[in-house]
């Protein structure tokens, strides 16, 4: 149906207006409906395509190895890493409270829509979500990730009730390969491991 102006996700002109004078966070959150949470699993998939922020790699193009720690302060350690663009990297995600923790990956837009889908679904898991993953306490998950060819920053954050809101987020930059950073010793996570 191409109908124009007649589509069922179409707002309407009454509740455009009311949504322009509300925040951006909660114009997100309307915009997740119950309905509409019956295929949101397949959302980040779809995004992939476009390669905003990556998609998920396969093991055998992983070219580096970066553990990050996930805090019961809400917090991850480290909060911020450098990565190189097309480059396919291993996160292993080490849980090490007592709290249930995430990690998911994600430019800005996707974890606000992370988010509101969470409130929407609080037993939300993250298994049929191809940019995340949950990680139980005392636990060590994996994700393998494929950044995208054209540099910018994205975003690992946990969307367990409250974490990002309190700032459990941190930020990835997507540098050039040719740029700096031709050691890749220089990172020690990659150093110690023997994905080179
Ligand atoms: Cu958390």
């Amino acid at each position: 149906m191409c109908q124009p102006d007649t589509g069922a996700g179409l707002v309407p002109p009454v509740k455009r207006a009311v949504t322009g004078l509300i925040a951006a966070g909660l114009l997100a959150s309307l915009a997740v409906s119950p309905v509409q949470a019956a295929g949101l699993s397949r959302t980040p998939a779809a995004s992939a395509r476009h390669n905003p922020y990556g998609s998920p790699g396969k093991p055998l193009a992983v070219t580096r190895t970066v553990r990050i720690t996930a805090l019961d302060t809400l917090r991850f350690s480290p909060v911020q890493i450098q990565v190189h663009t097309g480059q396919t990297v291993r996160f292993l995600i080490y849980n090490s409270g007592r709290l249930t923790h995430e990690f998911v990956i994600g430019n800005r837009a996707e974890q606000q829509a992370h988010e509101a889908r969470m409130e929407a679904h609080p037993g939300m898991k993250m298994a049929r979500e191809p940019n995340g993953v949950t990680i139980p306490p005392g636990h060590t998950a994996t994700l393998i990730w494929h950044f995208p060819e054209h540099a910018g920053t994205v975003e690992f954050a946990c969307h367990e009730p409250g974490h990002f809101n309190a700032g459990m987020v941190g930020h990835i930059d997507i540098v050039p390969a040719g740029g700096h950073g031709k050691r890749r010793g220089k990172n020690t996570e990659t150093a110690a491991l023997p994905d080179g």
